[in-house]
């Protein structure tokens, strides 16, 4: 196979809700749309970044930058056998994951519709419906939050996450245990934390939490293995996992229970494939992390959290909690068992609505 020609677009979607973290609030999406084409065949995918380098150094420009410039040129035209040789070729650019991802994963797309096969079970998926969670950011007020939680309980979602910083952390927490004491529940404080704060982060062990997620700096392993060894609660890694490498260092340190995969941080399927397997014969679960995506991302997420060592509810959740209106269809639903049933369709399994995208669209850039 060979891609010869890869689209670039730039699409601007706002979010239903703003949603905040400890790095700042989201109102709308810039969102990179990569679409690669092989002999009359379209693969989709998006890069993952955020609009601003807080959650890692990407940015939708950045990410345009290399990928016009560095990693179409280190592909297109180029045969390979398997989409998983992607990441070889493009091995010379250090760092910007998801600009790469993009790529691989639009290649994987490709590679599924070929085989007339669903990418899920194209990556050697098992499961056919995958356990949901939902991510609910940092509000105005406390009222706001446990009036959110209560939605998306209702909604049958599995887990909630909450974002957590230095003031919106123990009274929060307080008050989320006192209405619902036995939910499952979790905390993402997006690196908000030193380890100045032991004593303030030993607090949190009392509120039973399914984990706590990357605490300290976005850069760091060692530290959380000092942290994790403190602490009853688990730590999952987020920020700091960019390959199965760090996964294994992580794991051999002991600074993490458990590991958010996110597709885009991790530089693609191959690398996401071999953190799985890792960590699957390493007794260490996963889960899929999100980004804000937009339906093409998301139907990623949903295809990689078929893969057997995603045990844990992620924070792959329905289309209507971001968009007005996705740009796939069907839209992501989520069943009132809070899950989400992987598609029949070949490839991403949904339909692309390229007029949708079309309107969304604020810049195209073809690449040959
Ligand atoms: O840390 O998991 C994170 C969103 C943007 C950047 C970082 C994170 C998140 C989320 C949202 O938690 C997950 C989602 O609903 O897509
Ligand atoms: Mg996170």
């Amino acid at each position: 196979m060979k891609i010869e020609t890869i689209v670039l677009r730039e699409i601007r979607m706002p979010l239903v809700s703003f949603f905040e973290t400890s790095f700042g609030r989201t109102t709308e999406r810039r969102i990179l749309l990569v679409e690669a084409r092989s002999e009359g065949v379209s693969g989709w995918s998006e890069v993952t970044c955020g609009e601003t380098p807080f959650y890692s150094h990407e940015t939708p420009d950045t990410a345009a930058h290399i990928l016009a410039d560095f990693a179409a040129p280190m592909v297109l035209g180029k045969p390979f056998q398997r989409a998983a040789e992607l990441r070889p070729m493009m091995r010379l650019i250090r760092g910007h994951p998801m600009a790469k991802a993009a790529i691989e994963n639009a290649a994987w797309d490709i590679e599924a519709r070929q085989a007339g096969k669903p990418l899920w079970q194209h990556l050697g998926g098992t499961r056919r419906e995958i356990p949901c969670g939902v991510s609910i950011g940092i509000k105005n007020r406390i009222e706001d939050l446990i009036e959110a939680i209560a939605k998306e309980l209702a909604a049958g979602y599995q887990r909630i996450k909450i974002k957590i910083k230095p003031g919106w952390d123990l009274a929060v927490l307080e008050a989320v245990r006192r209405r619902f004491p036995e939910i499952r529940l979790m905390g993402d404080a997006n690196s908000a934390y030193t380890l100045d704060d032991l004593e303030h982060l030993r607090q949190f062990d009392r509120f039973k939490l399914m984990m706590l997620e990357q605490p300290l700096w976005h850069d760091d392993i060692y530290f959380h293995a000092r942290l994790q060894r403190e602490l009853q609660t688990a730590i999952c890694l987020d920020e700091a996992i960019h390959h199965a490498r760090d996964a294994e260092m992580a794991i051999e340190l002991g600074a993490c229970r458990i590991i958010n995969v996110k597709l885009g941080r991790v530089g693609g399927y191959s690398s996401a494939l071999e953190i799985e397997r890792l960590t699957r014969r390493k007794g260490i679960p996963v889960w899929c992390g999100g980004m804000l995506e937009s339906g093409i991302g998301r139907a990623h997420n949903i295809a990689l959290s078929t893969l057997e060592n995603f045990t844990l509810p992620g924070d792959v959740s329905a289309s209507k909690r971001y968009w007005q209106e996705d740009i796939i269809e069907p839209e992501v639903t989520v069943t009132p068992e809070g899950t989400i049933a992987a598609p029949e369709k070949p490839g991403l399994g949904y339909e692309i609505k390229q007029e949708r995208i079309r309107a969304l669209t604020v810049w195209e850039k073809t690449l040959v």
